[in-house]
């Protein structure tokens, strides 16, 4: 039994070293937190409550949706929308930016979220995740514009994600290193069960959806065949390879044993500079990585400087292992 910190007592104790701080970020988190907690719940419950499966919709990407992204994101919003730190939500399921109703108060932070990530993963119960990203609203207390979202990765305040799997976990990063809490569902409190995760530097270990092999870049292309010439090519020794299909699954197994994971720049849809979104997928991800002593590149630039142009914008992402990371930036500039 695990009697250590909880994420409640974590957060406040961080709070304390903030000069002026006035709890309302910590608060928010704390919301955060609950929706993580109802989601985890509904996930967990599976067919048992109907909520598997696919609906009629579309999102804003012309991606079908699921029930379960539906409904993973009513959750977020109602956890989110009433507390009064909030000057507007935006997520992955939602083509525009979600006003905060006119009975709650506007607060002076944004809240941009993936609900359910990997959630074509979720009918066959493997792993899925909730990413989120904090930024401060330009001007707190006003209703915000999709334009105060458009904020480059390195003003986020807060990154996390939650991973469903085995079991939940909550991830978090405020600027200051990443630690890693398990949720207790008998005691119903995430608790510090990863202090300080780093990625380890070096790794034998790539995740890449190979399928679309034929449509990367040559510096790809260069370092995958590389690393399937095993010890017997230039790289001389054997790499292992692995693709969960949930981005969540993918970095967590990354800061916790080391790897590289790769979406990169493709030519199969030449409107899609890359398959992940920039605000609630690439950014937080990379300020997590970044804070675990990683890299996170489109392959020519840190994603964390990138300066947004929309809500859903895609970008290349190669992440992970500093050494294995500079491997192919290194490929990338000799192209
Ligand atoms: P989603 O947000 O619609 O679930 O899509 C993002 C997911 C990532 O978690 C994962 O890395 C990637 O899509 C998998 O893509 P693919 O199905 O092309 O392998
Ligand atoms: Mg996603």
């Amino acid at each position: 039994m695990h009697t250590g910190t909880t994420l409640t007592q974590f957060i406040i104790e961080e709070q304390r070293h903030v000069a002026g701080a006035t709890g309302d970020f910590t608060s928010l988190l704390n919301d955060v937190v609950t929706s993580v907690k109802v989601i985890a719940n509904a996930v967990n419950k599976g067919a048992l409550v109907g909520t598997m499966g696919a609906l009629d919709s579309q999102n804003v990407q012309g991606e079908t949706q699921k029930k379960l992204d539906v409904i993973t994101n009513d959750i977020m919003i109602r956890a989110n929308e009433w507390a009064g730190h909030l000057a507007g939500m935006a997520s992955e399921e939602m083509d525009d930016v979600y006003p905060i109703p006119q009975k709650y108060p506007l607060g002076k932070y944004l809240l941009v979220f993936d609900p359910l990530d990997g959630s074509s993963n979720v009918d066959i119960n493997i792993s899925v995740g909730t990413i989120f990203s904090i930024l401060r609203a330009p001007v707190a207390g006003r209703a915000a514009s999709a334009e105060d979202f458009l904020q480059p990765g390195t003003k986020q305040v807060c990154a996390g994600y939650a991973l469903y799997g085995s079991s939940t976990m909550l991830v978090l990063t405020t600027g200051h290193g990443v630690n890693g809490f398990t949720l207790d569902r008998d005691v119903g409190e995430f608790l510090l069960t990863h202090p300080g995760m780093k990625i380890p530097v070096d790794t034998r270990e790539f995740a890449i959806n190979a399928s679309n092999r034929r449509f990367w870049e040559p510096p790809v292309q260069r370092y995958v065949e590389e690393c399937l010439a095993g010890t017997e090519g230039p790289r001389g020794r054997d790499f292992n390879m692995r693709w969960v299909a949930s981005m969540v699954a993918e970095v967590h197994r990354i800061l916790n044993r080391g790897g590289i994971f790769m979406y990169p720049r493709d030519t199969k849809d030449p409107s899609k500079p890359g398959k992940l979104r920039l605000m609630y997928e690439a950014n937080p991800m990379s300020m997590i990585v970044e804070q675990a002593g990683g890299i996170s590149s489109t392959g020519y630039e840190r994603i964390l400087d990138i300066a947004p142009t929309g809500l859903h914008q895609r970008v290349p992402v190669i992440l992970g292992s500093k050494n294995e990371v500079e491997v192919v930036l290194g490929y990338h500039k000799d192209a």
